[in-house]
């Protein structure tokens, strides 16, 4: 199957900073809502929080070394804001630079190519105590923050994206307050949406000028799919897949917000500025998808709009998040998305599955259902690049097992097993797969 991928298509994993690098206070990083929100009580379902995680803060030369032993040639991190700007403005701290130094100068010496992200979730507390995403001066903070890291890693970052699933950020934190700032608000959750956008624009403007390698974002994708075709089921699906997969791409691809949801949201909609629609459409080079699974749709007048509930089906298997192994929706939404917005470059920067691991004694995880799920979505992956689709990179969802966000340490998406008494790292069977895959030899 290697075969149906270029000689020079990147196989890599990803992480994020909040859920692997621990050290939440080390060399003056500052605290973000992430922080804040985990000691809440009752935010996280084991009461944990980022405060070690993984620890790669503190092992980074070894977690490198792993991913070259893994022979991975690309690898997805993200940039903590909070440790280049502790309070979010001002000038960079030359400690949190200096560790991203590192990781590239480790990465770069063994040949792999980094791919980052500027905003994964941990947005610094002293902005959220501005009213976060909700107050539109966020964006120009982080069009400030992404100049200033931009000016200083410039081409070393072959692959930038701004931000990581503004959708997930904006719903989930701030409409189902599942995630930080944990507000259940649709008008606060429209705007924050709206201020990421904006943020995306200003941001992809203010680093054009310091790079020249690709720039971009990362959305979160999944079709839904009516359970019948009893009309009302179609209709939630309709809406619910252009919530979920257009409200963002949509303005980012030069299309304004869809018309059909605008009217739906009606008063809830933010505050828009005559010259928005044309920041947040910067042109881009390269998009980054995540796909974990779909939304098999039902009617439900009891819900809010767009009255779509997600309903299981039973002949499928399941991941231990409780997500339908769907591998035909990522062919899918890649053939749509590339007739859609016809982009010259597309990466999947997420894929995965948790799955219950149990560890042998020697920590050892013989994880078939994450081979099964990884092979099956290369496959998807390959069948879309057959229509024609330019698919440059896989990153896989995780290298580590690592914090699960609202979930904790609960859940495993790891191709690595982290034993969290002792951070000792033991690849699991998938590891080994990926390995043998990657070398053409699985
Ligand atoms: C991702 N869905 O979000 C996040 O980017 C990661 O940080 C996270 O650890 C990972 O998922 C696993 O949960 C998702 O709609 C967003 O199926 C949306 C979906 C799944 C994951």
């Amino acid at each position: 199957m290697r075969s149906q991928f270029e000689d020079n298509f990147l196989f890599g994993a990803a992480t994020s900073a909040y859920q692997i690098e621990g050290a939440t206070s080390t060399d003056g990083r500052g605290p973000s809502i992430w922080d804040s929100f985990c000691a809440k009580q009752g935010t996280i379902v084991d009461k944990s929080s980022g405060d070690i995680a993984c620890d790669h803060y503190n092992r980074l030369g070894s977690d490198v070394g792993l991913m070259k032993e893994l022979g991975l040639s690309a690898y997805r991190f993200s940039i903590a804001w909070p440790r280049i700007q502790a309070t979010g403005q001002g000038a960079a701290n030359p400690k949190g630079l200096a560790f991203y130094d590192r990781l590239l100068d480790q990465l770069l010496g063994l040949g792999i190519t980094p791919y980052t992200t500027l905003y994964h979730w941990d947005l610094p507390l002293a902005l959220g105590e501005k009213g976060g995403w909700e107050n539109r001066d966020t964006a120009e903070r982080f069009a400030d923050y992404a100049h200033c890291v931009s000016k200083h890693f410039g081409d070393r970052i072959a692959n930038w994206a701004t931000f990581n699933e503004p959708r997930c950020a904006a719903f989930v934190g701030h409409l189902e307050g599942r995630h930080a700032p944990g507000l259940k608000s649709l008008k606060a959750t429209l705007a924050a949406a709206h201020h990421m956008l904006l943020a995306h624009g200003l941001g992809v403007q203010a680093m054009r000028g310091n790079t020249k390698t690709k720039l971009g974002i990362v959305l979160d994708m999944k079709p839904y799919h009516a359970i019948d075709d009893d009309p009302a089921n179609e209709l939630a699906a309709r809406h619910g897949d252009t919530i979920f997969n257009h409200w963002f791409a949509d303005p980012i691809f030069g299309k304004g917000y869809p018309v059909e949801v605008v009217e739906a949201f009606g008063d809830a909609m933010p505050l828009i500025q005559d010259t928005d629609f044309k920041t947040i459409a910067q042109p881009i080079d390269s998009l980054g998808i995540n796909y974990y699974t779909r939304n098999l749709t039902r009617a439900n007048h009891k819900l809010p709009y767009p009255h779509a509930e997600e309903v299981k089906n039973p002949a499928a298997r399941y991941s231990d998040m409780g997500w339908e192994v769907f591998p035909a929706g990522l062919t899918e939404i890649l053939t749509r998305i590339h007739q859609r917005y016809n982009l010259p470059d597309y990466y999947i920067a997420e894929n995965g599955g948790a799955f219950p691991d149990k560890a042998n004694e020697d920590n050892f995880v013989n994880d078939a259902d994450r081979i099964y799920y990884m092979e099956q979505h290369l496959q998807a992956i390959a069948k879309a690049k057959a229509q024609g689709v330019p698919v440059s990179a896989y990153m896989a969802w995780s290298l580590l097992d690592n914090f699960e966000w609202g979930l904790g340490y609960t859940k495993r998406f790891g191709i690595v097993r982290v034993d969290y008494q002792n951070q000792t790292r033991t690849p699991k069977a998938s590891a080994h797969w990926y390995r043998d895959f990657i070398n053409g030899k699985a």
